[in-house]
């Protein structure tokens, strides 16, 4: 039984990405999480929308993103 199909869209900041380099890195990061459907990075404003079936865990993000060198803010 799927309950709910609809997708969540959470935003997120992060700091520290300077070139497309830094947003394929911060995008692959995000995309191997269980669940995540799609990413979409703007690098001028650092902003991240993550769009998953279940939304993403803040506090593992801000884990994951840390481990690829940057800051979840
Ligand atoms: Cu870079």
């Amino acid at each position: 039984m799927t309950e709910n199909t609809n997708p969540q869209i959470q935003e997120f900041y992060v700091k520290g990405m300077t070139c497309e380099h830094c947003v394929k890195r911060v995008s692959k990061a995000i995309s191997d999480l269980p669940g995540v459907a799609s990413v979409s990075i703007d690098l001028s404003s650092g902003k991240v929308q993550v769009e998953s079936e279940q939304g993403v865990d803040r506090e593992h993000l801000t884990t994951v993103i840390a481990d690829a060198g940057y800051e979840l803010v």
